[in-house]
Parts: C-alpha cells; structure tokens; sequence
C-alpha cells in the first residue's frame, strides 16, 4: 500500500520525522534525486514534517509517470 494519495491531478504524501534536522536533511536529499530527475516536488516545511505535492505542469497538471517514479525515488530516502 503506498502512503501517496492522488487527488486532483496530484500525488501527495506527509512526511514526519524526529525534528528539524532529520527533515531538512531528507529535503537535501530530495532536491538532489530530483535535480537528477530533472522533476522536481512542491512542497512545505513545518519543523519536523515535510508535505510533498507532485504533478507535471507541463502535461497541465495531471499526474504522469515522472511523478509516479519521483515518488517511488522518495520513498527510498527516507
Ligand atoms: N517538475 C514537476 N513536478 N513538473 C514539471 O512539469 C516539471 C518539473 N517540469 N521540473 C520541468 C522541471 C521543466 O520545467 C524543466 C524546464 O524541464
């Protein structure tokens, strides 16, 4: 079962961890695969939790394979 929920053209996830730091060291992670990926999420911050939103603009806002995979990619960093 995966934790991503689709919802109005987008795949979204909550990520929770021990405190600030363990987030943004995940977030460093993330911008790297994804630079590499040439996708990239939208996301916010709140101390200890990260909310990942995907969907490829340039499809119109849909959720596509590029999301799909940035996804799977993610879950392995955490
Ligand atoms: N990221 C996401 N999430 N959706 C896109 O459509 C997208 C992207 N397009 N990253 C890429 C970059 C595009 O803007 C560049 C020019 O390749």
């Amino acid at each position: 079962m995966s934790l991503w929920q689709e919802n109005n053209g987008r795949l979204e996830r909550e990520f929770r961890f021990k405190d600030f730091n363990e987030a943004f060291a995940f977030m460093t992670r993330v911008a790297l695969v994804a630079e590499k990926m040439d996708h990239h999420p939208e996301w916010k911050n709140v101390y200890n939790k990260v909310h990942i939103t995907l969907s490829t603009h340039s499809a119109g806002g849909i959720v596509t394979d590029k999301d799909r995979d940035l996804a799977a990619s993610i879950d392995q960093l955490v």
